[in-house]
């Protein structure tokens, strides 16, 4: 019969001995920071910003992405990473280059050095912002991306193929829509991803047995979609939540849109026409 000091009533051990999770300054780093210390004994949280106070169970560390000493000691020690830290919006090459191109170098190349078997990449839509609203794709579709940001994107899911086809480095690149606590406007009606969604979709990317590289959307159980993820369904990521509830007040706040305007018609919105900077 089980006691209360024998080991069948022991709390099960978490999942993982220690997580990183970059970007967690960031909107959704500060949304998942709280989420994630479940699934491990210790999280490391990491970022340029400034990052408050560590909790009992965590490591916070301050670190440009673009320097590949402080990601080397940064990694050091990681079973698996959630990759989020980066330029998150379209705007001139140099930044970009710098935190998502040289940054997401340095983190695969230590995650190599250093043994770490998983990483749960944060790349955009914006990797497939060319196509238009009206085709709806799947995550082996060709990549089209809308500008710098998503291009830093592609190289990132580039880089993630190349680590595991070579290295056995497992990732899931996740191409989120919009995950705001709420839809701000009609494209995000199909682009929409709920706080509560992204903790499902990351939790599956990190425990989900037998990953390889994958790809997935980053979406709600919204009724509009352009993405159909049924090739990753191996994640088993159920998403929960919908935009619905928000469409009437979203078509009431902007009735009327042109369908001849390329943030109307493509999938990018807003970014296929930023620049040229
Ligand atoms: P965010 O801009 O709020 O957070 C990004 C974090 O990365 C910031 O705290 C920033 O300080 C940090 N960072 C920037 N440059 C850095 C550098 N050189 N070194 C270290 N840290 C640096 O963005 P958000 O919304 O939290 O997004 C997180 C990730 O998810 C990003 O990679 C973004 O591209 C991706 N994503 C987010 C979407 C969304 O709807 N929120 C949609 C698609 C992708
Ligand atoms: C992104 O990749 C951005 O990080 C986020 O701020 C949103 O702009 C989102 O895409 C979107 O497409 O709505």
């Amino acid at each position: 019969m089980a006691t209360a000091s024998s080991p069948t009533s022991a709390a099960p051990a978490p999942r993982f001995d220690r997580l990183l999770l970059t970007g967690a300054a960031g909107g959704l780093g500060r949304a998942l920071r709280p989420r994630l210390g479940r699934l491990c004994r210790v999280l490391r949280v990491s970022d340029i910003a400034a990052l408050g106070a560590a909790g009992a169970s965590e490591e916070a560390v301050v670190a440009p992405l673009q320097d590949a000493a402080a990601v080397h000691a940064l990694v050091a020690g990681v079973e698996a990473i959630v990759h989020l830290g980066g330029i998150s919006v379209e705007g001139p090459f140099e930044p970009i280059l710098e935190a998502n191109i040289v940054g997401v170098w340095n983190l695969y190349e230590a995650a190599r050095k250093h043994g770490t078997r998983r990483i749960v990449f944060a790349s955009s839509n914006h990797v497939t912002g060319f196509y238009r609203q009206d085709e709806v794709i799947r995550p082996g579709d060709p990549m089209r991306p809308d500008g710098h940001y998503g291009l830093s994107k592609a190289f990132g899911e580039n880089l993630s193929r190349f680590y595991f086809d070579r290295y056995g480095l497992e990732t899931v690149c996740l191409r989120i829509g919009s995950s705001f606590p709420e839809p701000k406007d009609r494209r995000m009606l199909a682009t929409w991803l709920s706080y509560d969604d992204l903790e499902r979709l990351v939790v599956a990317s990190l425990t989900a047995p037998v990953v390889g590289h994958s790809v997935v959307y980053g979406m709600s159980d919204n009724t509009t979609t352009w993405w159909d993820n049924t090739s990753a369904r191996h994640l088993g990521y159920r998403p929960q939540d919908s935009s619905e509830p928000f469409r009437a007040a979203l078509e009431a706040k902007q009735p009327e849109l042109d369908p001849g305007d390329p943030s109307v018609r493509f999938q990018g919105g807003g970014f296929v026409t930023r620049g040229p900077y």
